[in-house]
């Protein structure tokens, strides 16, 4: 898309939170330049964009730097506002529903599964499967308001927007424990209008073309696994 000016985004492959700015850059059709960035070896550029808090995504629009991928998807669409679809809601209690909601998942769900790759025991990552379980049972309760029930196909609509994305980036990463540890997270007879969304989204042009193979996760999650000695899968 003409206009966009100089884009460059800090990412890593098979984190969420940079396939969640990916989408969001994918559906106002923008095109930048990607950077992949090593996260366990920092280098100078990560550093210097965001020295705070050394974390990808960093998204460099004319050179000036935006962290945060919850932040940098709504600064993407309020800067390109007239490009593609609209990413947050235009109602202003639907919008503040979708940011409650997006918050839950960055800070349950994510921590959740994340400290199932890196528990130290068995134990440890027993309680961690159960947190993710339960966080993904709260959104099921979550779906059936926003997706009124299951009458709408996604959490903005008829087309994926904010909370699609939040949620949405983390779905891979549901496959990749599954193929790892044999536990299905995502299961239609406890979480079924979160299973049936989850296939949509999957199925959106967006996701289609950005969205990581579950296989990249889980050779990353070795990696992870490796340098933080964490407990072997039981499998
Ligand atoms: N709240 C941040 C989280 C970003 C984040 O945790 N990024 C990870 C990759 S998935 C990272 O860069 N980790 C490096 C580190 O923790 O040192 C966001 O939404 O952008």
């Amino acid at each position: 898309m003409a206009g966009e000016g100089d884009l460059k985004l800090l990412g890593l492959l098979v984190s969420p939170f940079v396939t969640r700015v990916r989408l969001a850059l994918h559906i106002k059709g923008l095109s930048y330049e990607y950077i992949e960035t090593d996260v366990l070896d920092k280098g100078e550029l990560l550093l210097r964009y965001n020295p705070v808090h050394k974390k990808v995504p960093v998204l460099i629009h004319n050179g000036v730097p935006l962290c945060e991928s919850q932040i940098i998807v709504q600064y993407v669409d309020e800067v390109w506002a007239a490009a593609g679809a609209p990413i947050l809601p235009a109602d202003a209690y639907q919008r503040a529903t979708a940011r409650f909601w997006a918050v839950y998942v960055d800070d349950k769900l994510f921590p959740a599964w994340l400290g199932i790759l890196l528990a130290p025991t068995e134990a440890a990552r027993a309680e961690k499967v159960g947190e993710t379980l339960a966080a993904l049972a709260q959104l099921e309760v979550a779906a059936a308001e926003c997706l009124d029930g299951g009458k709408r196909p996604f959490f903005a609509g008829d087309s994926i927007g904010f909370l699609d994305l939040a949620v949405g980036c983390n779905m891979f990463w549901m496959e990749a424990l599954r193929r790892m540890f044999g536990v299905t997270f995502l299961d239609a007879g406890k979480t079924p209008l979160l299973v049936a969304w989850a296939e949509r989204f999957a199925g959106t042009e967006a996701a289609t073309a950005v969205v990581p193979d579950p296989d990249a996760a889980v050779a990353f999650a070795r990696k992870l696994q490796a340098k933080y000695g964490s407990a072997p899968p039981a499998n």
